[in-house]
């Protein structure tokens, strides 16, 4: 038997195993899969070769081409595989998470100035027995003007710059009307603070259409200015964390008599006259007084027996006082550069 043959394919074995253990990826290792074992292989035309040999010699060649075809197939699933496992193994380690690098920031944010003032408001009003209640900012005719003794035909209804949105609907122009709904609701005696959006058709540097209000009210069969004067002295002294000077000067509202707006010693100049307080020394900071028979009468409480006092404050304004911001449109214009130096 002639020996060439079959040392012609043990070398051919011999290389190609030596190039499967070589090769670097899966791509190169099938590119020398086809050159051994693809149609036009070296290996496959090694098998073609066999019908045309003497007879004698087809069993043995044959039967070595196909044990080096099976080899080779062999050596090739095995090298595909443990290639696919390097690099699985090498894209799990590019992928590692470090759990102990320093995290990129959270980036906390913080409450808005005007949420931090009525927060501090119904604190402090909070620890004076004050609940808090709320109500729609879309009002009635009879909740935001007709119960407060604001009748169709009465001055005050021009000051309220109001957004109609039809003639009996309108968005509420001040938080009142969330008073008169506690008292149909809950018989005397109540204290609650009314805090939250109003709306007035009104803009200018120191006017937004939008802004909010801090309302109070407390009925009792024995309530009476005194105590208003002691809570409010209390609030402002609290809430701005100065032993200011206060004065009640006698005013006007419709829903209250007496009424009283209070002035606080100018928190910039502690009452010496500055630019903020225009020379005075004084700041306006809210308006007051006793609950009018006619709100009672229009609530359905007894004005012969309970009495009530009542205030209201505007809280951008508390809050420019508190804070020392100086434009209003601050407050509305989101930007975080401003609204960080309040987290
Ligand atoms: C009821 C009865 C009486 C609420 C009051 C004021 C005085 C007042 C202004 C302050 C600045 C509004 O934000 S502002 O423009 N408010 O001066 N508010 S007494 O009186 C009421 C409320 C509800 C049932």
């Amino acid at each position: 038997m002639d020996n060439s043959e079959l040392n012609d394919i043990d070398g051919l074995r011999g290389t190609a195993e030596a190039a499967i253990s070589a090769a670097a990826d899966e791509a190169a290792l099938e590119q020398l899969r086809v050159h051994y074992l693809g149609k036009k292989g070296a290996l496959t035309e090694q098998l073609k070769r066999v019908g045309g040999l003497p007879p004698e010699q087809r069993r043995s060649v044959g039967q070595a081409v196909n044990a080096a075809k099976q080899s080779l197939e062999n050596r090739f699933r095995e090298r595909r595989e443990s290639l696919q496992t390097e690099s699985e193994a090498a894209r799990s380690a590019a992928e590692v998470i470090d759990v102990t690098l320093p995290g990129r920031g959270t980036g906390l944010g913080g409450p808005h100035p005007i949420t931090r003032t009525l927060q501090r408001v119904e604190a402090i009003f909070g620890q004076l027995g004050f609940g808090v209640a709320e109500g729609p900012e879309i009002e009635d005719d009879f909740h935001n003007f007709e119960a407060l003794n604001i009748p169709l035909d009465h001055p005050a209804r021009a000051m309220h710059d109001t957004f109609y949105i039809d003639e009996h609907t309108l968005l509420r122009t001040h938080t009142s009307p969330v008073q008169i709904r506690y008292m149909l609701e809950n018989p005397p005696p109540l204290r609650i603070i009314a805090p939250g959006r109003v709306y007035r058709c009104d803009s200018d540097v120191t006017h937004t259409a939008m802004f909010h209000q801090v309302e109070g009210l407390a009925v009792d069969e024995s309530t009476t200015f005194a105590d208003l004067k002691g809570v409010l002295i209390h609030f402002v002294r609290e809430f701005f964390e100065a032993d200011l000077k206060v004065r009640f000067r006698p005013s006007y509202f419709p829903f209250t008599e007496p009424s009283a707006e209070v002035d606080i010693s100018c928190v910039f100049c502690s009452g010496e006259g500055c630019r903020v307080c225009q020379r005075t020394g004084w700041l306006e900071i809210l308006g007051c007084g006793m609950v009018h028979p006619e709100v009672f009468r229009h609530t359905g409480v007894d004005a012969e027996r309970f009495r009530g006092y009542a205030f209201g404050m505007g809280v951008e304004r508390l809050t420019m006082l508190r804070y020392g911001v100086d434009d209003l449109r601050l407050f509305f214009d989101n930007d975080l550069d401003m609204l960080r130096q309040f987290r």
